[in-house]
């Protein structure tokens, strides 16, 4: 079986922006200041890897005990899933929805691969959990991207061999996971870090990530 595994967010839809207000409102309350370039490096790094980040950023590191990090990490949650209770089909990124109804149509399988524990009620506020059968559990691997495991176990539950399957991602350490599961390639963006991430191809805007190229991608093997 061919297959295309997704990632989430900066992918599928923009929850990125809200991922930042509510980091950065966690981060004011202890002291830490992050701006939207260093936002940039929390994108598909697990909610306790990037709260690591941030301590790091504001030179906490080993300040805080586990249960204060975990309450720091719910807090977080809370008032990003507050932000997101106002997602919508609106909100899904141009051309994401065409291509999943010619996917299915033409067969492939398909499935997500985020770093998000939130990823199951996120399809169902954007109406599209229909297209995915498969939605990999985070909290069930072993290593986060940039790690393959995410994409591996996509591809395993689809029943699908890795040299088959094509990974789509915005996020440098994304990107790094499926090359480092085997998979072909797609990223998307135009910043320094995903142009120079070795992706097959690497456009500049989700609507450009047509059935055409899909193709063309796997025509290559
Ligand atoms: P949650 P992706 C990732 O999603 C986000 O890019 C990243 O910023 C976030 O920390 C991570 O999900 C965990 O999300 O806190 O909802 O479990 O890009 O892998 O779809
Ligand atoms: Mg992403």
């Amino acid at each position: 079986m061919k297959a295309v595994i997704f990632d989430l967010d900066g992918i599928i839809t923009d929850t990125a922006k809200y991922h930042y207000i509510a980091w950065k409102n966690m981060a004011q309350k202890i002291g830490i200041e992050i701006d939207e370039v260093f936002n940039e490096k929390l994108k598909g790094i697990s909610r306790m890897g990037s709260l690591e980040l941030i301590l790091e950023q504001g030179g906490k590191t080993g300040v805080f005990n586990a249960t204060e990090k975990d309450q720091l990490a719910t807090d977080k949650n809370a008032e990003y899933l507050e932000l997101l209770k106002e997602l919508s089909a609106a909100d899904i990124l141009p051309g994401i929805k065409t291509l999943l109804e010619q996917l299915r149509a033409a067969n492939y399988g398909v499935a997500l691969a985020s770093a998000s524990k939130n990823a199951p009620q996120i399809l169902a506020a954007l109406g599209i959990e229909e297209h995915f059968p498969v939605i990999a559990d985070p909290a069930a691997v072993k290593a986060g991207k940039p790690a393959p495991d995410i994409f591996l176990a996509a591809a395993a539950q689809l029943g699908a061999e890795p040299t088959n399957c094509i990974g789509i991602e915005d996020a440098e350490a994304g990107v790094r996971a499926i090359r480092a599961a085997g998979m072909k390639s797609i990223a998307v963006g135009t910043d320094e870090a995903i142009i120079n991430s070795g992706a097959d191809i690497i456009v500049a805007k989700t609507e450009l990530v047509t059935i055409e190229l899909v193709e063309q991608l796997f025509g290559k093997q």
